[in-house]
């Protein structure tokens, strides 16, 4: 097994992603933490898109989460994925639709203004309303963990912060969302992605952002 080094930002979902099969795969690694807003030059060499997580194995350097989360799939057992092709792509198509998600949350975060921020809102409920017809329950794919449920696992992390703020209702009374995300949320990997301060740290970062949700995070939230 390769020696392998990921370099990270602690907030980071797709960091996130590559952790939890990280941490499925029982693989050992070592972690760098960075800090984005000062990228250090040895990173923005490695790094083409100077963005992480990057995956350094030996002299290759991997970037984009789902490149290293496959890749790190394929060479260890047993695999993340449904072995079905048909089943497998449908997997990844949703793996897409939830990166898509976590950009409708970054809009929502980001919004300056009340309309801006309630559409973004709007934006998020309509992708969960559109994933909740293919989650077949418990998990995405029906009783076992895929990569697929680990993915959205970064979305849910998102939620459960903004509705310790505020209920925001992204769920729109859905309980078949409520349960695959108790589920997903409750696997090891998955808790084992982010630091245990996760929640104060995400909401010191929008407060910082001086958005239309920083007025949502209180005062106290150390900046
Ligand atoms: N598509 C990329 C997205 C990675 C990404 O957006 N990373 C963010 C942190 S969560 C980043 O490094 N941003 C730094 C920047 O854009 O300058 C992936 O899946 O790896």
């Amino acid at each position: 097994m390769p020696d392998y080094k990921l370099i990270s930002f602690a907030l980071c979902p797709y960091v996130q992603r590559a952790l939890i099969v990280l941490k499925e795969k029982n693989v050992s690694f070592e972690r760098v933490d960075i800090d984005l807003a000062n990228k250090p030059d040895w990173f923005l060499k490695l790094s083409p898109l100077g963005k992480v997580p990057v995956l350094q194995s030996g002299d290759n350097v991997l970037f984009e989460s789902q490149v290293i989360a496959e890749y790190l799939d394929e060479v260890t057992d047993g695999s993340l994925h449904p072995s079905d092709p048909i089943e497998k792509a449908v997997h990844r198509a949703w793996i897409e639709f939830a990166s898509q998600t976590l950009a409708a949350i970054w809009g929502f975060y980001v919004a300056g203004n009340e309309e801006e921020f309630l559409n973004a809102r709007d934006a998020v409920v309509e992708k969960f309303k559109r994933v909740e017809e293919q989650v077949k329950g418990p998990f995405f794919g029906g009783d076992e963990f895929h990569l697929v449920d680990g993915v959205w696992g970064t979305v849910f992390r998102y939620i459960d912060v903004f509705e310790t703020i505020y209920d925001f209702d992204f769920y729109n009374g859905s309980q078949k969302l409520r349960t695959w995300r108790d589920g997903v949320m409750a696997r090891q990997s998955v808790i084992e992605a982010a630091p245990a301060d996760y929640a104060d740290r995400l909401k010191a970062f929008v407060k910082k952002r001086d958005s239309h949700l920083s007025q949502y995070v209180s005062e106290d939230i150390a900046a």
